[in-house]
């Protein structure tokens, strides 16, 4: 369609924008990296947000073109922050079976010279399925010291056993389980269970949508590492993300 030609031409013309919500470690208030969002600026419709077409590039295969782009812009930016600070990074499904992933990723970090243990990668629970692409190239990536976060965790279907053999590192909580935080205990019974199932996994928990401090709290009071949500930052342009990670580190 007519979105999905315009898309073409959208990485080459600078229409693509990333943003970065910054990502705070919950135990000292502290950021500690953030996440790249990326917006399309169309010359006639204005903003595009990703859900609107991200789907389009995948059916296209403009998204390897889309996300080279936002991963080659986030670790350029990441790389002029403070300390250890990473950029998180969201790949689609599509991207992980592209069989020149993992050295077009590795051509991104040697470019712009950020180490491998300040890129996470997102990717979602149903992309990696029992996937004979997806898994071995995960493998590769995090030999090399990036780390794999499963984005949305809680809304797919992989069950426990299969997590346990998954080559992940972080687990997210999607926001629809923070907010239910608020509601009712049974809300707040399903998050402690993702976190102590993640603690037996070792893996490191971060929790998405944090809108209150009453939920950062329980958060923190159940275990969960990391946040991040409009309680402590909405997405952020390159220089204001670059001064969030500086000032308040
Ligand atoms: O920023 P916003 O809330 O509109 O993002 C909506 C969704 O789009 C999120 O689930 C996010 O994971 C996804 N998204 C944002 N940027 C990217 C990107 O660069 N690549 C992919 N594959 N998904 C993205
Ligand atoms: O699915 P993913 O987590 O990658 O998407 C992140 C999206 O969630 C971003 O587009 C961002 O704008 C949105 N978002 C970030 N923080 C909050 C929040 O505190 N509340 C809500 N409702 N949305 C948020
Ligand atoms: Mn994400
Ligand atoms: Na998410």
């Amino acid at each position: 369609d007519a979105l999905g030609q315009d898309l073409e031409n959208a990485v080459a013309s600078g229409q693509l924008r990333v943003l970065y919500q910054p990502m705070i470690d919950l135990a000292t208030g502290h950021p500690i990296g953030a996440e790249a969002l990326v917006r399309w600026h169309h010359p006639l419709r204005g903003i595009v947000a990703p859900l609107d077409f991200i789907p389009i590039a995948e059916r296209t295969g403009t998204i390897n073109g889309v996300g080279l782009y936002v991963l080659e812009q986030a670790c350029r930016e990441a790389h002029g922050w403070p300390g250890d600070a990473y950029a998180s990074v969201n790949l689609s499904a599509r991207q992980l079976q592209d069989t020149g992933l993992v050295a077009a990723v590795l051509g991104v970090l040697d470019r712009t010279g950020l180490p491998p243990h300040r890129l996470v990668l997102e990717i979602t629970e149903s992309a990696i399925v029992d996937d004979r692409v997806a898994i071995p190239a995960l493998e590769t990536l995090r030999a090399h010291g990036i780390r794999i976060a499963i984005d949305d965790f809680g809304t797919g279907y992989s069950s426990l056993q299969y997590l346990s053999r998954l080559p992940v590192d972080i687990l997210k909580i999607d926001r629809s389980f923070v907010a239910e935080l608020d509601n009712t205990s049974k809300g707040s019974a399903i998050t402690e269970a993702v976190i102590s199932l993640a603690r037996i996994l070792d893996l490191t928990t971060v929790a998405e949508g944090i809108e209150t401090a009453d939920q950062a709290a329980e958060l923190q009071r159940l275990g969960c590492h990391t946040g991040q949500g409009f309680l402590y930052a909405k997405p952020l342009a390159a220089p204001d993300v670059l001064e969030y990670v500086t000032h308040h580190t």
